[in-house]
């Protein structure tokens, strides 16, 4: 810590998932994490930088090459106990046989602190024991990280006892699978390590979660955002006497769709922006139902058409009542767009008089012909599922370790019971803000729409941290 900056030497055997744990701390994707041993030749520094600033950093450390031997020297040492690190660099500084464990130890005599990480899915060897009893003879502050590469938990008391003798903590922390809370409770951990350090450490906890808070707040504006485009979206066409009505339907329909899927993947893309994932693009989780179009039957099914909903929509809505049962009728008959189809086939129905779910009016003529306007979608029903899509995106990339290169092909069963959406259990206060907003968005009144934009931003938030520190998985479809 020689500039006030924590500083963490990440080491341990090589292939146990240093790099990943490293990528993971340090929201870095750029981590290089390989199943093939030995590809870490350097040490590369990965600095956490919030508003500009470097606030911690994680050295990734290529892994012991010789620690049998490395233990045999420093047991031998005789000199000051201060400089047994340099003593030792010293003199296998030009030696083969201890490149990596010299690479190893040199940003720990630089004054870094030691995270040492195992797979505690395998038994506690010879070697990892000799590992350990270099690490506590640095004197160095230094934690345990056990990363459970496989399901495997028999091995992890074993390891617990073997670490209590070494480390001046322990932590359980799976790169491939922890979350934001799991994160913050390994730093909060690696305060007690050293009483030096936690003031330092302290300052880096305030900083992650005052960045956390920016990026809910940048989320729930980027959700706010989505909700008033969608919510007012309509296009407008020409069509001449010779145009047939149905393929100008269909056509439109389509293209109103794909229209806003287009702004719904936009929005989803900007979010998972905020939180670093960059690189991979990795697919959601097999059974999500983001899996699924914004307007394919499942989606609407799963999200929209729950009785629980349909009765509480009903209670609020008032009007919207016979909409919302509309919907359900016309979404288990249309085939391709279905809710698309039930939400807009009806409001084409009004070119021809009647008035129910959606507009598609004639708005104009002009010289070829006349003028048709389809959307906006007039159901609050569609907000709740653009909301419940937008959160269960949300919960998925916050929670998605940026230490992960790929998708194991089975849930994990330890998470608890998936949820379906979120708003569905939403209480009337928060329904009230939700309607205020969308009845705001299709009417002219600006300081109301401001101030139902305000109160659904803040509701917001309220949601986003309530996600951020929960287990909950969330959009999960039902196997068969
Ligand atoms: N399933 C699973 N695989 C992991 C985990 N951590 C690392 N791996 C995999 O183990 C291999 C080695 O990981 P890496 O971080 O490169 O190990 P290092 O040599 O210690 O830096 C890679 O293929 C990783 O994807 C984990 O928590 N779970
Ligand atoms: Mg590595």
């Amino acid at each position: 810590m020689s500039d006030g900056i924590p500083e963490f030497a990440i080491v341990g055997h090589p292939n146990e998932g240093k790099s990943a744990v490293v990528s993971t701390l340090a929201e870095d994707d750029t981590v290089r994490v390989t199943p093939y041993p030995g590809e870490t030749l350097v040490c590369q520094t990965f600095p956490v930088v919030i508003d500009g600033k470097e606030v911690i950093r994680f050295i990734d450390t290529p892994g012991f090459q010789n620690p049998k031997r490395t233990l045999k020297w420093i047991k031998g040492y005789r000199g000051d106990p201060a400089h047994i690190l340099s003593a030792y660099l010293e003199t296998h500084a030009k030696d083969p046989d201890f490149r990596d464990d010299c690479r190893l130890l040199e940003p720990i005599a630089g004054g870094a602190g030691i995270i040492y990480v195992v797979d505690g899915s395998r038994p506690v060897r010879n070697v990892d024991l000799a590992e350990m009893e270099v690490l506590r003879l640095t004197g160095r502050p230094r934690m345990a990280v056990i990363n459970c590469k496989e399901d495997e938990t028999a091995y992890i008391e074993t390891w617990k006892s073997e670490f209590r003798k070494h480390f001046n903590a322990i932590r359980v922390f799976n790169a491939n699978q922890a979350t934001y809370a799991e994160r913050i409770e390994l730093l909060e951990n690696l305060k007690v390590i050293d009483q030096d350090w936690g003031p330092a450490l302290e300052r880096v906890i305030s900083a992650f979660k005052e960045d956390w808070q920016q990026r809910n707040g940048m989320s729930a504006q980027l959700i706010c955002d989505l909700l008033e485009t969608s919510l007012s979206y309509s296009i407008t066409r020409s069509f001449t006497e010779t145009t047939s009505e149905k393929s100008l339907k269909e056509r439109l329909q389509k293209e109103y769709a794909s229209a806003i899927e287009q702004i719904e993947e936009k929005a989803h893309r900007k979010i998972r922006k905020l939180f670093k994932h960059n690189i991979f693009n990795y697919s959601l989780p097999i059974h999500s139902v983001l899996n699924e179009n914004l307007f394919s039957r499942k989606t609407w099914q799963f999200l929209g058409l729950t009785p629980v909903q349909l009765i509480a929509a009903a209670g609020m809505a008032g009007g919207a009542v016979g909409a919302v049962l509309d919907l359900a009728a016309a979404g288990l008959t249309f085939g391709i767009f279905t809710s698309l189809g039930g939400l807009l086939g009806a409001g084409w129905a009004a070119l021809g008089g009647g008035k129910r779910l959606a507009r598609m009016k004639v708005v104009g003529l002009n010289l070829g012909g006349e003028q048709i306007q389809i959307g906006p979608i007039e159901n609050i029903q569609f907000a709740y599922v653009l909301l419940d899509r937008a959160l269960i995106f949300y919960a998925h990339v916050i929670n998605w370790a940026h230490g992960r290169r790929d998708y194991p092909a089975q849930e994990h069963p330890d998470k608890g019971p998936a949820k379906a959406g979120l708003t569905f259990e939403w209480d009337d206060r928060k329904r009230k803000i939700c309607q205020a907003f969308y009845t705001a968005t299709r009417g002219r009144d600006d300081p109301r729409k401001t101030s139902a934009r305000k109160a659904l931003m803040e509701m917001l938030q309220e949601v986003l941290l309530d996600i951020s520190s929960s287990e909950t998985r969330y959009g999960v479809v039902a196997q068969k």
